[in-house]
Protein backbone atom coordinates (compact mmCIF):
# COMPACT_ATOMS: atom_id res chain seq x y z
CA UNK A 1 0.00 0.00 0.00
CA UNK A 2 2.96 2.30 0.11
CA UNK A 3 2.72 4.95 -2.41
CA UNK A 4 5.28 4.62 -6.01
CA UNK A 5 6.72 7.66 -7.72
CA UNK A 6 4.35 7.40 -10.10
CA UNK A 7 1.80 7.31 -7.67
CA UNK A 8 3.09 10.88 -5.69
CA UNK A 9 3.89 12.35 -9.05
CA UNK A 10 -0.29 11.65 -9.93
CA UNK A 11 -1.44 13.07 -6.61
CA UNK A 12 0.32 15.60 -6.67
CA UNK A 13 -0.30 16.87 -10.71
CA UNK A 14 -4.21 15.92 -10.27
CA UNK A 15 -3.50 18.28 -6.73
CA UNK A 16 -2.25 20.76 -8.89
CA UNK A 17 -5.99 20.42 -10.70
CA UNK A 18 -7.98 20.52 -7.30
CA UNK A 19 -6.12 23.37 -5.56
CA UNK A 20 -8.29 25.97 -6.99
CA UNK A 21 -11.52 24.52 -6.28
CA UNK A 22 -9.96 22.83 -2.41
CA UNK A 23 -12.62 24.55 -0.06
CA UNK A 24 -15.59 23.94 -2.45
CA UNK A 25 -14.84 20.37 -2.98
CA UNK A 26 -13.68 20.19 1.15
CA UNK A 27 -17.66 21.49 1.56
CA UNK A 28 -19.03 19.25 -0.80
CA UNK A 29 -17.58 15.85 0.39
CA UNK A 30 -17.94 16.72 4.42
CA UNK A 31 -21.83 17.87 3.78
CA UNK A 32 -22.65 14.74 1.92
CA UNK A 33 -20.20 12.59 4.72
CA UNK A 34 -22.83 13.57 6.93
CA UNK A 35 -25.83 13.44 5.46
CA UNK A 36 -25.09 9.93 3.79
CA UNK A 37 -23.11 8.40 7.00
CA UNK A 38 -25.11 9.88 9.21
CA UNK A 39 -23.81 8.16 12.10
CA UNK A 40 -20.49 10.50 11.77
CA UNK A 41 -22.70 13.48 13.05
CA UNK A 42 -22.18 13.07 16.41
CA UNK A 43 -18.85 14.36 16.65
CA UNK A 44 -20.44 17.94 14.87
CA UNK A 45 -23.31 17.56 17.39
CA UNK A 46 -22.55 21.27 18.82
CA UNK A 47 -23.18 23.05 15.33
CA UNK A 48 -26.49 24.09 14.79
CA UNK A 49 -27.07 23.20 11.17
CA UNK A 50 -25.62 19.90 10.44
CA UNK A 51 -27.21 20.62 6.49
CA UNK A 52 -25.01 19.81 3.57
CA UNK A 53 -25.23 23.32 2.90
CA UNK A 54 -24.50 24.61 6.50
CA UNK A 55 -22.13 27.53 6.25
CA UNK A 56 -20.39 25.90 9.61
CA UNK A 57 -19.89 22.47 7.20
CA UNK A 58 -18.74 24.64 3.81
CA UNK A 59 -16.63 25.97 6.38
CA UNK A 60 -15.29 22.90 7.85
CA UNK A 61 -14.84 20.69 4.95
CA UNK A 62 -12.54 23.53 3.36
CA UNK A 63 -10.51 23.63 6.51
CA UNK A 64 -9.87 19.65 6.23
CA UNK A 65 -9.60 20.13 2.29
CA UNK A 66 -6.36 22.39 3.29
CA UNK A 67 -5.12 19.94 5.83
CA UNK A 68 -5.32 17.72 2.71
CA UNK A 69 -3.66 19.72 0.85
CA UNK A 70 -0.87 20.43 3.35
CA UNK A 71 -0.57 16.33 3.47
CA UNK A 72 0.18 16.23 -0.21
CA UNK A 73 3.61 18.72 1.01
CA UNK A 74 4.87 15.62 3.00
CA UNK A 75 3.66 13.21 0.69
CA UNK A 76 7.24 11.23 1.73
CA UNK A 77 6.51 11.60 5.50
CA UNK A 78 2.62 11.39 6.09
CA UNK A 79 2.80 9.79 9.94
CA UNK A 80 5.42 12.17 10.92
CA UNK A 81 3.45 15.36 9.03
CA UNK A 82 0.25 14.80 10.41
CA UNK A 83 1.20 13.59 13.85
CA UNK A 84 -0.04 16.32 15.49
CA UNK A 85 -3.32 16.27 13.63
CA UNK A 86 -3.25 12.56 14.38
CA UNK A 87 -2.73 13.52 17.91
CA UNK A 88 -5.74 16.15 18.28
CA UNK A 89 -8.30 13.45 16.96
CA UNK A 90 -7.33 10.54 18.82
CA UNK A 91 -7.23 12.28 22.29
CA UNK A 92 -8.92 15.62 22.10
CA UNK A 93 -12.30 14.96 19.77
CA UNK A 94 -11.95 11.32 20.12
CA UNK A 95 -12.62 10.46 16.26
CA UNK A 96 -13.30 6.62 15.72
CA UNK A 97 -10.77 6.48 12.81
CA UNK A 98 -12.95 4.30 10.70
CA UNK A 99 -14.45 7.75 9.81
CA UNK A 100 -11.27 8.81 8.47
CA UNK A 101 -12.07 6.14 5.49
CA UNK A 102 -15.47 6.87 4.75
CA UNK A 103 -14.43 10.99 4.21
CA UNK A 104 -11.95 9.30 1.89
CA UNK A 105 -14.60 7.64 0.16
CA UNK A 106 -16.69 11.11 -0.11
CA UNK A 107 -13.49 12.81 -0.98
CA UNK A 108 -12.75 10.56 -3.70
CA UNK A 109 -16.56 10.71 -5.13
CA UNK A 110 -16.98 14.65 -4.95
CA UNK A 111 -13.11 14.93 -7.07
CA UNK A 112 -14.69 12.77 -9.50
CA UNK A 113 -17.30 14.28 -9.81
CA UNK A 114 -16.02 18.03 -10.09
CA UNK A 115 -12.81 16.85 -12.35
CA UNK A 116 -14.20 13.87 -14.63
CA UNK A 117 -11.80 14.38 -17.15
CA UNK A 118 -8.53 14.48 -14.94
CA UNK A 119 -9.84 11.99 -12.67
CA UNK A 120 -8.61 8.91 -14.97
CA UNK A 121 -8.67 5.34 -13.66
CA UNK A 122 -4.99 5.73 -12.94
CA UNK A 123 -5.23 9.08 -11.14
CA UNK A 124 -7.94 7.40 -9.20
CA UNK A 125 -5.86 5.02 -7.55
CA UNK A 126 -2.98 6.85 -6.72
CA UNK A 127 -5.57 9.55 -5.04
CA UNK A 128 -7.32 6.27 -3.35
CA UNK A 129 -3.68 5.05 -1.98
CA UNK A 130 -2.58 8.55 -1.07
CA UNK A 131 -6.31 8.87 0.87
CA UNK A 132 -5.67 5.41 2.64
CA UNK A 133 -2.38 6.48 3.35
CA UNK A 134 -3.59 9.97 5.12
CA UNK A 135 -6.25 7.90 6.72
CA UNK A 136 -3.34 5.26 8.52
CA UNK A 137 -1.32 8.46 9.19
CA UNK A 138 -4.22 10.01 11.09
CA UNK A 139 -4.57 6.40 13.18
CA UNK A 140 -1.16 6.51 14.51
CA UNK A 141 -0.85 8.26 17.37
CA UNK A 142 -4.04 6.03 18.25
CA UNK A 143 -1.94 2.93 19.58
NI1 LIG B 1 -11.03 16.49 11.40
C1 LIG B 1 -11.00 19.39 13.26
C2 LIG B 1 -8.38 17.73 9.51
C3 LIG B 1 -11.20 13.79 9.30
C4 LIG B 1 -13.83 15.43 13.03
N1 LIG B 1 -9.91 18.22 11.39
C5 LIG B 1 -10.06 19.29 12.25
C6 LIG B 1 -9.09 20.31 11.92
C7 LIG B 1 -8.36 19.85 10.85
C8 LIG B 1 -8.88 18.53 10.52
C9 LIG B 1 -7.22 20.55 10.13
C10 LIG B 1 -8.91 21.64 12.63
C11 LIG B 1 -7.83 21.41 13.66
C12 LIG B 1 -7.57 22.55 14.58
O1 LIG B 1 -8.52 23.27 14.93
O2 LIG B 1 -6.41 22.70 14.98
N2 LIG B 1 -9.96 15.86 9.74
C13 LIG B 1 -8.89 16.48 9.15
C14 LIG B 1 -8.39 15.65 8.08
C15 LIG B 1 -9.18 14.55 8.02
C16 LIG B 1 -10.18 14.69 9.07
C17 LIG B 1 -7.19 16.01 7.22
C18 LIG B 1 -9.16 13.39 7.08
C19 LIG B 1 -8.70 13.43 5.85
N3 LIG B 1 -12.25 14.90 11.22
C20 LIG B 1 -12.18 13.91 10.28
C21 LIG B 1 -13.30 12.99 10.43
C22 LIG B 1 -14.06 13.45 11.49
C23 LIG B 1 -13.38 14.66 11.97
C24 LIG B 1 -13.53 11.79 9.54
C25 LIG B 1 -15.32 12.91 12.09
C26 LIG B 1 -16.16 12.13 11.47
N4 LIG B 1 -12.19 17.26 12.89
C27 LIG B 1 -13.31 16.64 13.42
C28 LIG B 1 -13.88 17.50 14.43
C29 LIG B 1 -13.09 18.66 14.49
C30 LIG B 1 -12.01 18.47 13.51
C31 LIG B 1 -15.12 17.18 15.25
C32 LIG B 1 -13.31 19.89 15.38
C33 LIG B 1 -14.37 20.72 14.69
C34 LIG B 1 -14.76 21.97 15.43
O3 LIG B 1 -14.33 23.04 15.01
O4 LIG B 1 -15.46 21.86 16.42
Amino acid sequence: MSLSGKDKANVKSFWDKVAPKSAEVGGEALGRMLTVYPQTKTYFSHWSDLSPEAPQVRKHGATIMAAVGDAVGKIDDLVGGLSTLSELHAFKLRVDPANFRILAHNLILVMAMYFPADFTPEVHVSVDKFLQNVALALAERYR
